[in-house]
């Protein structure tokens, strides 16, 4: 009991190094775009490790027991981090930038932005592969990387409040107005890029008045 104790220890601390790895080097190219590009496509970031409870539900809803290994190998996002950007575009070319990374592994991608879920949800998730150097071992270790635009993200937390508060069953006069929401969103994320390609357009120069 006591060694699995330590086990469970461990593995949320090589979980946390993975994390401040990744957070570290997300700030370093956002800063870099920043210095080269006088923007940056990163507005925002959080990250979290998943708590006790919610390792315990996700292992009991894939149907494993309740493992540090199990854990391990199938709860993918026991280390967390979200980006928020302001454009669609930005989402990409921050995943371009991670998928750059030659220590880092972009081990899945689901690109729920191409084909948002069936209740209106867009994001896009990847999961990366990233060294943990510790004093006796290397750990491969996971993290889950999300990036949303700030309307995704409005969205999403609405309704991740929803589907918490109704116990996992929102009732459906809600789903369907949390579904017209998510199209609005949509329109709204497009509308955005437009205008901002129109400005990148008219900062280039190439309109003569
Ligand atoms: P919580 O409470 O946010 O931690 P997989 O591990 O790939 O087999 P999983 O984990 O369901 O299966 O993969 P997926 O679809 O990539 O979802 C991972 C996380 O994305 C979720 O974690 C949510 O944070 C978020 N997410 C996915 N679908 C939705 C959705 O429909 N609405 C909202 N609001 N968030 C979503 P958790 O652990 O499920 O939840």
């Amino acid at each position: 009991m006591k060694e699995e104790i330590e086990e469970w220890k461990k593995l949320m601390l090589v979980h946390k190094f993975a994390m401040d790895e990744v957070n570290t080097k997300l700030h370093i190219l956002n800063e870099e775009f920043q210095h080269i590009h006088q923007s940056n496509p990163i507005e925002h970031m959080k990250s979290r490790l998943k708590s006790q409870n919610g390792i315990v539900q996700k292992l009991e809803r894939k149907g494993y027991t309740l493992t540090p290994e199990n854990a391990r190998r199938h709860v993918h996002d026991i280390a967390g981090i979200r980006i928020t950007c302001s454009f669609t575009s930005d989402i990409y070319h921050v995943s371009r930038m991670i998928q750059q990374q030659r220590d880092l592994t972009v081990v899945q991608s689901k690109d729920y932005i191409q084909q948002a879920k069936p209740n209106g949800y867009q994001s896009l998730h990847l999961i990366v592969e990233v060294p943990v150097f510790l004093a006796a071992s290397t750990e491969k270790t996971l993290v889950e990387i999300q990036l949303r635009t700030a309307a995704m993200d409005f969205w999403a937390s609405l309704e991740h409040k929803l589907f918490y508060k109704f116990d996992r069953e929102i009732p459906p006069a809600l789903r369907s107005e949390l579904k017209s929401a998510a199209e609005t969103m949509k329109a709204l994320d497009e509308k955005m890029e437009a205008i901002k390609k129109e400005m990148d357009f008219l900062k280039s120069g190439q309109v003569f008045t």
